[in-house]
Formats: C-alpha cells, sequence, structure tokens
C-alpha cells in the first residue's frame, strides 16, 4: 500500500529504484502522504527525528560518510524552516540531500490557513535547486513531467558535484488516503560527459614549469587515498609545497599541515622568500585565516583553482583560470609532464616547519591546564581509526596546531561554519559507521544544538566531549572583542552552565573533569565505555586559555 497522493507515490517509488534507502521524517500531518508512501516500503530505511534543523543536520552527518543523498521531509510552515541552517552547511559543504518539505496548495497560500507559508523556493540561496510537484496527477502528461522533475531532482543531489535539492510537495486533503502502487516509473540517470581533462592537463604543467615556486593549497574533503599518493609526489619529487589541513584529511611527513603555526612567524622581510609564484587550490573551505592573510599580502602570480563544478572560487584575489575537472584525475596525468621545482623554495617551508614544530613541544611541556593543553592530551590519547568530528570555534583551530594524524578521520562543520548544528551532524555520521565517532565541541556550540540528543538513534560508538571554557572562548584570541567593554557579556556570552543534567536527560552517561589530573582517568573510562553513548565534560579556566594561545604564538615566533 502506498499513499493515495500520487505525486508522492511516484516520488517514493523513484527514490528506491534509484538506489536511495535512507529518509528522516519528523512528525506533522501535512506531511503524512510522505510518511505513508516511504515507510514500510521496502529499501527504505525511515528514521523520526523531531527537531528539524536537528534532523537535517543528522541526515548531513549521515550523507557526509556515505557520501549516498539522504532526504529529511517535514511538514509545512516553520518546520522548513528549520531545515535552512543545514541546507547552508550541505551547499557550501558539497553534501548531498534531498529536501522534502509538505505544502498546502497553491490556492491556500496567504489566505488565512494554519501553519502556511510562502515555501516555494524557500531555500533558494543556498540550494542547487528547488522544485515543485505538481498537485494533482490527472494525466499521463503531467505524470511525465513530475517523473523528470523527481529524477532531475535526485541526479542533482550528486552531480556534477554533491549537494542539496528541494522538492516543495503540495497536498490537497484529505491526507491519510492509501490505495494499491500503481507506478512503475522510469528511472534517468545523469549521463556524465567524461570531458577530455588532457588540454587543461597541458595548460596546468606549462604553468607548472615557468614557475620555480608552486604552492598547493587543499581546502576540506574527505580522505582520498590515490589522490593522497600522488600529492606526495609531486611534493616529495618535484618539489611544491603543500599546504594542507585536518580537515584535508591529508597525511604526508613534508605536507606543510600546520598552517598557522608557520605562517605566524613569518615576518615581512622574510615574507618575499615565502611567496608562491604559482598557486594551485582545490577542495573546500581553507580554515587558516592567516594563510589567506599572507596570500592577500603577498600573492602569487597566478592562482590557478581545480573544481569539478568549474566554480570561481577567488579566495586570494588573483584568480588567472578554473580548471573544471576532478584532482585526482588532473594530477594523475600532470605527474609525468612536470618538472622538479627549485630546492631552495622546498626547504625554507620544511625548515620553518621543524623549527616551529619543536618550538611547539617546547611550549607544551611548560604550559598549566588549559584548553590547549587539554587539546594536546586528547589528540595524543584518542584511539587509531577514531571519526573525529572538529566543532566551529576553537576545536578546528586547535587541531590544526597539532598537524594532521593519520589515524583519525577529519570532520567540520565548515561549510558556513555554524554552531548549530554539530553534535547532530556527529551522531548522524556516528549513526551510519562502524568506528568510534568522537565529537569535540565548544560549550555553546553543545548547548546550542543539544536537541542533537532528542534522538533515539545515538549509538554507543558515539562519543562527546565538551570543553567548558564558560562561553566562547574564541572571541578572547581574535582581534576586536577584548577592546570593547562587551567581551564577557555578549562575544564570550559567559555562563556556568554545566551538561550534566541535560545528558542524563537523554541518557547519555556523563563525566566530569575540572583538573589535570584528573583527565587520564576520566578519559579512559570515558573510552572504555562500550554500551552507550557518553559525555565527557571539561572544565577549562577561560582567562588563562586565552593567556596561553597568545603566548604561544609570541613564543612560536622567537625562533
Ligand atoms: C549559528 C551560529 N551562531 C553564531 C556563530 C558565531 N560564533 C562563532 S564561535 C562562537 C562561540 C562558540 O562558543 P563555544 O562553542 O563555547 O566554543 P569556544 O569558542 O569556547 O571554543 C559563536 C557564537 C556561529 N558560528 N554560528
Ligand atoms: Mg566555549
Amino acid at each position: 500500500m502506498t499513499s493515495d497522493k500520487k505525486n508522492v507515490h511516484l516520488l517514493a517509488e523513484l527514490f528506491v529504484k534509484k538506489g536511495l534507502s535512507d529518509i528522516i521524517i519528523s512528525p506533522g500531518s501535512r506531511n503524512a502522504p510522505i510518511m505513508i508512501a516511504f515507510t514500510g516500503k521496502p529499501g527504505v530505511r525511515a528514521l523520526s527525528i523531531v527537531d528539524e534543523r536537528s534532523a537535517a543536520f543528522f541526515a548531513l552527518g549521515m550523507a557526509q560518510q556515505t557520501g549516498k543523498t539522504v532526504a529529511v521531509a517535514c511538514t509545512s510552515g516553520s518546520a522548513a524552516l528549520n531545515y535552512a541552517p543545514a541546507m547552508a552547511e550541505a551547499y557550501y559543504r558539497k553534501v548531498p540531500l534531498l529536501v522534502l518539505t509538505a505544502d498546502r496548495p497553491p490556492e491556500l497560500i496567504d489566505r488565512g490557513y494554519g501553519q502556511t507559508i510562502r515555501q516555494r523556493d524557500v531555500y533558494r540561496n543556498y540550494i542547487k535547486t528547488g522544485f515543485e510537484l505538481p498537485v494533482e496527477i490527472k494525466d499521463d502528461s503531467i505524470l511525465k513531467e513530475a517523473e523528470k522533475i523527481i529524477n532531475e531532482a535526485i541526479n542533482l543531489t550528486q552531480f556534477p558535484e554533491p549537494g542539496p535539492v528541494h522538492i516543495n510537495i503540495p497536498f490537497r486533503e484529505p491526507l491519510y488516503g492509501t490505495m494499491q502502487e500503481i507506478f512503475d516509473p522510469e528511472v534517468k540517470d545523469f549521463e556524465d560527459s567524461n570531458e577530455d581533462v588532457q588540454p587543461l592537463v597541458f595548460r596546468l604543467a606549462e604553468a607548472w614549469n615557468r614557475y620555480e615556486k608552486v604552492m598547493i593549497i587543499t581546502g576540506q574533503q574527505n580522505r582520498n587515498d590515490k589522490l593522497n599518493s600522488l600529492l606526495k609526489v609531486l611534493v616529495e619529487q618535484k618539489k611544491a609545497i603543500l599546504l594542507s589541513e585536518t580537515t584535508s584529511n591529508l597525511y604526508g611527513e613534508a605536507f606543510i599541515d600546520c598552517i598557522d603555526n608557520v605562517v605566524s612567524t613569518i615576518n615581512t622581510e622574510e615574507a618575499a622568500n615565502f611567496q608562491p609564484g604559482l598557486l594551485i587550490t582545490f577542495g573546500g573551505q581553507v580554515v587558516s585565516k592567516m594563510v589567506k592573510k599572507f596570500l592577500r599580502d603577498h600573492p602569487p602570480e597566478e592562482h590557478w583553482h581545480i573544481s569539478p563544478a568549474g566554480e570561481e572560487m577567488d579566495t586570494y584575489f588573483k584568480l588567472r583560470k578554473v580548471l573544471k575537472a576532478n584532482p585526482e584525475l588532473l594530477f594523475e596525468e600532470l605527474l609525468p609532464l612536470v618538472d622538479e621545482r627549485q630546492d631552495e623554495y622546498f626547504t625554507i617551508w620544511q625548515k620553518r616547519k621543524s623549527l616551529v614544530t619543536a618550538r611547539r613541544e617546547k611550549y607544551l611541556e611548560k604550559i598549566g591546564y588549559s584548553d590547549l593543553q587539554v587539546f594536546d592530551f586528547l589528540l595524543n590519547n584518542l584511539p587509531e581509526e577514531t571519526n573525529l568530528h572538529l566543532g566551529n570555534s576553537t576545536p578546528v583551530r586547535y587541531s590544526q596546531l597539532f598537524g594532521s594524524n593519520e589515524k583519525f578521520n577529519y570532520f567540520s562543520n565548515r561549510g558556513v561554519s555554524g554552531i548549530d548544528g554539530q553534535l547532530s551532524t556527529a551522531a548522524g555520521t556516528a549513526f551510519v559507521s562502524d568506528r568510534l565517532n568522537v565529537l569535540i565541541t565548544g560549550d555553546l556550540g553543545f548547548f546550542y544544538d543539544s536537541n542533537g540528543l532528542m534522538n533515539k538513534y545515538l549509538k554507543p560508538n558515539f562519543k562527546i566531549i565538551v570543553i567548558n571554557n564558560g562561553g566562547g572562548g574564541i572571541f578572547r584570541f581574535i582581534d576586536g572583542p577584548s577592546t570593547t567593554d562587551h567581551l564577557e557579556e555578549f562575544f564570550e556570552a559567559r555562563h556556568s552552565w554545566k551538561a550534566k543534567k541535560i545528558a542524563e536527560a537523554f541518557g547519555v552517561k556523563y563525566f566530569a573533569v575540572s583538573e589535570k589530573h584528573q583527565l587520564k582517568n576520566h578519559f579512559d573510562a570515558f573510552i572504555s565505555e562500550k554500551e552507550t553513548p557518553v559525555l565527557l565534560e571539561i572544565f577549562t579556566p577561560p582567562e588563562k586559555n586565552g593567556e596561553v594561545l597568545l603566548d604561544y604564538f609570541r613564543y612560536l615566533k622567537k625562533i
């Protein structure tokens, strides 16, 4: 049996035929036909999550792990608006989501009916495309039209690059009718044009060989072993400089994987020595503000960006060319065509990296209990094979200071860097993953998204670490807030809340630490817990954290 609303019956059929399985449904009555059509259908795994904001981030977490499109479905009105933060994140990070919003029929919009807003194109600025299904499928031509829309919408969630797509679905009452399945729709797949990358490869090789100083910067991306080995050769044998971040999920001895440590020590007199001639970039967002500033002040002569969708990402205001290609294919073809670059340029970066790394270790030996010390402990003690979810604000930034560790897969909501869905996203990834999934979040980020715990799908492989420094610790480090009278009240939003009762309310086991000597024991107990999700709250002193980090960068500079 399915819904007697033919538009959604058709959608559910195509959803399964196109190989999709996961849908998260939030409660409501306008979306009853979606529930009826999807749940109980062979091949569909339907989850129920109440809070739409959290549900959409949970879906994003699932999709970032599996690479498969995940659908979310909600009722009409403000429910749909609550999907918006996760849509924006998915759009800017290229995560495949299919957003289904139930709506009233067009004749009842703006006529005083309840729970009704203008939903068509509601996410228009941050989705790939928005569609609306016909209300009634009265004849074959409307059926074909709906079939076309659904095929196209699902294809667009994956091609040419993944992202979110919206389908608004108007329903006329009554909403709860059922009928036997009647449709066996036709699947239309996206034909990848498989464009020839050769001409692009020759152009890039020609540029490479023209410049002695070649720098590659990688933004956020998933782990990719083949790409990783190609980049290793480009760096180790061809002497390019590669700047990567933990969120780039790339690992190599000679990669400059702690950008801020190195860049913060480059002074104006020597900047020209570190400045690239040719800059090649690919991947998503770059976390480091310092490298953006460095390259704006000391720009490359040419910047070439590689993007499968051909996006113009002119971060450094020097973009010369966009190569519409897959970086892996491009680098594979490029390797045999490029010469080794200047040894001097390579060495200057490598030397600086070793100096600052030694300096970091010295500094860590002498500091007291603080966020930096806690991160040092955590990053050195988390088990192998961990999916490490880094909260926005300082967790993702602290991780950069320690470089990339091959034992972790790093995740972070860096598409738009919100603190509003980190817990839900990590929980979604843990749900579809067999590994240990550890989220390190700030306190405000945790309290903000604590509805992520209002969820029946938290598994024991999901562990949360809350670094509770009494507010938004980041505002102590960035220039500006401390020069105003509002640092504590309006920037940090200082509080003395504790996560204990929230964790307990949702059946999450709780541990707390507020001094260095407690850290090891509680951390070990936290990691050993195998039966239930668990939360470790680490209280740190806000003022001290600020001093320790600012002093860290001063200390590095004295190399
Ligand atoms: C949805 C959203 N609102 C506001 C911000 C701005 N913001 C960035 S960091 C931050 C403070 C986060 O505090 P916390 O989670 O405790 O992390 P800490 O800075 O202490 O590491 C805020 C409010 C944001 N990134 N996202
Ligand atoms: Mg905080």
